[in-house]
């Protein structure tokens, strides 16, 4: 089905090897694509197998890669595993591209997704060269419809010097009228107010707006997104889902919070998915969410009436939930606004709007410093995302994992976090299967004790309350009381033995029945 409807752009429609030759080396691109959705799926692929031939014949060929977020495996993961990427940015969570990055092999730009578009425009990144963008459809006046996300696309097709549309016809066409194309940002000292007062206002416009100049190529495509499969929430996830849905209805009991809640922010993962799958069922209602992604969770809410308009900047759906947004979209049309990122992460609006945070974390320290980002402080998983935008301005900032990782050879409450992306002050509430810590209005000691009791799992618990004590002995108290011979052991064992657990401490040699248990052994 042809949906590129404007006949002044018709001489720019061909292949997409054709459009990928307009890619030299060297170049700023800024794709498409946010949380595997409206990514261009034909161009990088002719890239690819440019860079690959290059690279036959010996000639170097990389190219800078900019996005909303993460991709796919057939972005980010093709271009990867050709080495063609010298820089990416901002987010990614592909296994080849992050092996890469840990392998020392391309720079990784992790930058808070709210930020992306004011540093493109101040030219950190130098000057983008091609912008490839998926859209739905291009009307008869050269208006573009967005995609299955926005991400940063205005700010690409803005910032590049050439623009390569991919018109992908597999997206549904009821998208046109769903997104709020907001073209009032600017740089300081020209900047204005954002004039979004609630999560549904409508401040912008459905199309993107693109000088027909600029566009140098227009390739069709019928592909379908990269789908985000979710697990049914494991007893973990409903454990710490029932967890943040009690501490909810007790805000609103003490009155720090209406029935109808705040609106809600929820991270990618199981977990925040879980968590959505729990509101359903709880007493809160109509909700609405300022978000990021609009999961499989979320069109459940949407669908049954619980929550009546979401907000985001990019689906992020499973196979039943891509076919659920198709078969209803109506339904959804007029419930759903897909922003670009700088609205949908904006901090002044988050504030103003009070969202209630909720993201996942790989591990928190006892004085709640959380760390979103790396692998035993060296290695990246995916990257800050829109976490630090929500976490730093909501209303509420809550943080939830499970209290252990891999089969419980690891702990995700430490001593001290081996990374550090959420500072304590950032920090409200901390969640595992164990339970919460309500972390507001405690001095670090007593946040401490609290994470502790309250979410570390019993297997490491003790050895916790042994480091808290002993740093409490050692520094007389002190404002945050740490070891620092001891604060990074936790890590440096499973680096070493595969667990953090401590080793079982052997039995004295010689010892009588009577005789005290020697001492534990430091850790
Ligand atoms: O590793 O994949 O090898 O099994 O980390 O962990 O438990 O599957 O959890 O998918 O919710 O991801 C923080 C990464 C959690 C995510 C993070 C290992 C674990 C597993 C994934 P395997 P799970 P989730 C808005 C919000 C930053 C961006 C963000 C994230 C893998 O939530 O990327 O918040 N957040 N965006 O085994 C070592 C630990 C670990 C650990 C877990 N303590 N140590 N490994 N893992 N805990 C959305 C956007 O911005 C787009």
């Amino acid at each position: 089905m042809n949906r590129q409807l404007c006949p002044a752009l018709d001489d720019r429609v061909m292949t997409a090897e054709q459009a990928a030759a307009f890619i030299a080396p060297g170049s700023h691109v800024g794709m498409s694509g946010f949380t595997g959705a409206g990514y261009p799926k034909a161009v990088p692929a002719a890239l690819v197998r440019r860079i690959s031939e290059a690279k036959q014949r010996g000639t170097p060929f990389t190219v800078s890669v900019w996005t909303g977020a993460s991709t796919a495996p057939d972005l980010d993961g093709a271009l990867a595993s050709v080495d063609g990427i010298d820089l990416r940015m901002p987010y990614q969570s592909d296994p080849v591209t992050r092996s890469k990055i840990n392998a020392g092999l391309l720079d990784y730009l992790d930058v808070h997704l709210s930020h992306v578009a004011q540093m493109v425009w101040e030219g950190f990144f130098g000057q983008l060269d091609v912008a490839v963008i998926e859209v739905a459809g291009i009307t008869a006046d050269g208006s573009l419809i967005p995609s299955s996300s926005v991400g940063n696309n205005k700010t690409w097709i803005d910032q590049a010097d050439k623009v390569i549309l991919e018109v992908n016809s597999w997206q549904p066409a009821e998208l046109e009228g769903m997104h709020d194309i907001y073209y009032g940002t600017a740089l300081p000292p020209n900047r204005k107010p954002i004039p979004l007062l609630q999560a549904g206002d409508r401040i912008g416009e459905p199309y993107l707006r693109c000088p027909p100049e600029k566009i140098i190529a227009i390739v069709a495509t019928h592909n379908p997104d990269r789908n985000t499969s979710f697990r049914p929430p494991d007893d973990a996830s409903r454990l710490i889902a029932g967890h943040v849905l009690d501490f909810l209805a007790h805000e609103v009991k003490v009155g720090r919070l209406p029935d109808t809640l705040l609106p809600l922010q929820s991270g990618v993962g199981n977990i925040a998915n879980a968590v959505l799958i729990g509101l359903e069922a709880g007493p809160f209602r109509p909700l609405t969410a300022y978000t990021e992604v609009i999961q499989d969770g979320m069109l459940d809410l949407l669908r049954s009436g619980t929550v009546s308009v979401a907000s985001a900047t990019a689906f992020s759906l499973s196979d039943d939930g891509i076919a659920e947004l198709r078969a209803n979209i109506g339904h959804y049309r007029d419930r759903i606004i897909l922003r670009p990122q700088e609205i949908s992460n904006h901090p002044e609006v988050i504030r103003r709007l009070g969202c209630l945070a909720m993201n996942g974390m790989i591990e928190a320290d006892i004085y709640g410093n959380v760390n979103s980002t790396h692998v035993m402080g060296s290695s990246i998983q995916n990257g800050i995302g829109g976490s630090g935008d929500f976490a730093r301005n909501a209303y509420i900032s809550m943080f939830l994992t499970p209290s252990t990782a891999k089969r419980g050879a690891i702990s995700c409450i430490v001593p001290m976090a081996s990374h550090v992306d959420h500072t304590e002050h950032d920090v409200q509430v901390i969640v595992t299967e164990q339970g919460l810590a309500d972390l507001r209005g405690l001095a670090p000691r007593r946040r401490a004790q609290k994470i502790i009791d309250h979410c570390a799992h019993p297997d490491y618990r003790p050895a916790l309350q042994d480091y808290f004590d002993r740093a409490m002995a050692s520094t007389c108290g002190k404002q945050t009381p740490h070891l620092l011979s001891e604060a990074f052991a936790w890590h440096s064992r499973y680096l070493q033995d595969g667990t953090m657990q401590p080793a079982p401490v052997a039995p004295p040699v010689s010892s009588r029945p009577d005789e005290p248990a020697p001492a534990r052994a430091a850790r």
